[in-house]
């Protein structure tokens, strides 16, 4: 018989991040995280999460918008209809509602997980993988003074990381890499994530940057500016790496097109959901760029799609995909996400669906508010 969601759940919980996070536009401490179950006419099961923050600081999406369009437009276009292909949600989606990415994303990648546990299949296998694990970086958040960041990295590198990403921002930039690769030395992938903060005015400022021989630049300039970015990556030595710009696959067709960046960073809950992350997927494939699986503070049934996603053949710089007990003193899902001491996280792909077992007692107490939808 064919997919059909026949009751939608959404609700939001508070998740305290074991250290608050601070990115060039603003910090959290707590991850307000809103959290939908879907439930199929067979009486399959699965759960997804949103990836928008409480801000609209790094996307103009938010908790409250999501809760507004999946409550008001989106839910009920995916209830009670037959969805022979996991396409077919992010298909109805789009047709009907523009932008609300996130939102749609978050009704999206659940749909792709059942179609999972009804094949008795692993999430992975039903996008592609070809990977049983995937190297970890991670992402450190802006640090107070260029000692303190030097303390993280190396504690970083000495946890096993593959890869370390350092928050910037203008004047926490030159001095506080400086003293991060002098840190790690000169074999450790190092890179830069600026979330925006920057414009074209500042590309001398940032070629200063290059001999610290970056892997990459991520997301300098405004999400709106790939033409610009094309002209600063002219004018670098260092990869540019877009996040932030890329919301869709037509946005990476531009960006390749332009010459925006040399890498991309995906991420399912930005780009509308799996589907249009396989698509950007391929289009890098196609061009050469590789791509890497990106974060947003998930909690552990976020982070699951982010690893069978980033399980297929072009991710091939390691993810921003650090285990459960970095960003929570607990997780929500059992087992928990860990990290190998060489800096891996397995892709759960002899479990079917998402491989993880939400803690539904635990994201019980921690929920605000639930909404219930039926056909
Ligand atoms: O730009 O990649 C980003 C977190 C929140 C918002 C934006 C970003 C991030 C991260 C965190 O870098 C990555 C992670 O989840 O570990
Ligand atoms: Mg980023």
């Amino acid at each position: 018989m064919t997919l059909s969601v026949a009751r939608i759940e959404m609700r939001e919980i508070a998740l305290p991040l074991r250290e608050p996070f601070r990115i060039s536009s603003g910090v959290v401490s707590e991850r307000r995280i809103l959290l939908v179950h879907l439930r199929d006419a067979d009486g399959h099961e699965a759960w997804g999460e949103c990836v928008a923050g409480e801000a609209p600081n790094y996307s103009p999406e938010t908790v409250d918008t999501c809760r507004h369009a999946i409550r008001t437009w989106l839910a009920s276009l995916l209830l009670d209809v037959p969805l022979d292909t996991p396409a077919a949600a992010a298909a109805r989606l789009d047709r009907h509602v523009r932008g609300h990415r996130m939102a749609k994303a978050a009704l999206e990648m659940p749909v792709w997980a059942l179609h999972a546990v009804r094949g008795g299949q692993s999430l992975a296998q039903v996008l592609g993988g070809v990977r049983a694990a995937i190297e970890v970086g991670i992402s450190l958040g802006i640090q107070a003074d260029p000692a303190a960041l030097a303390a993280k990295v190396t504690a970083a590198r000495s946890t096993g990381y593959r890869r370390i990403k350092l928050k910037i921002a203008p004047g926490a930039d030159l001095e506080f890499v400086r003293v991060a690769r002098e840190a790690v030395g000169p074999d450790m992938a190092l890179s830069v994530d600026a979330n925006a903060a920057y414009d074209l005015r500042d590309a001398a400022h940032l070629a200063r940057l290059d001999p610290f021989r970056l892997v990459m630049i991520e997301q300098p300039l405004e999400p709106e500016d790939l033409r610009r970015h094309a002209e600063l990556q002219r004018q670098l030595a260092t990869p540019l790496c877009l996040d932030e710009s890329i919301t869709s696959a037509a946005r990476a067709d531009d960006a390749i097109a332009l010459g925006s960046g040399r890498i991309v960073n995906i991420k399912p809950g930005r780009v509308g959901g799996l589907g249009s992350a396989l698509a950007v997927h391929d289009r890098c494939a196609a061009a050469g760029l590789p791509v890497w699986c990106g974060g947003m503070l998930e909690s552990g049934i976020g982070r699951s799609y982010n690893v069978a996603l980033a399980s297929l053949p072009n991710f091939r710089l390691p993810g921003d995909l650090s285990p459960s007990a970095r960003y929570w003193e607990r997780d929500i899902v059992q087992p928990e996400w860990t990290m190998s001491a060489d800096g891996m996280v397995t892709v759960p792909i002899d479990r079917p669906g998402i491989g993880v077992t939400a803690d539904v007692d635990r994201i019980d107490n921690l929920t605000r508010w639930r909404e219930e939808f039926l056909p």
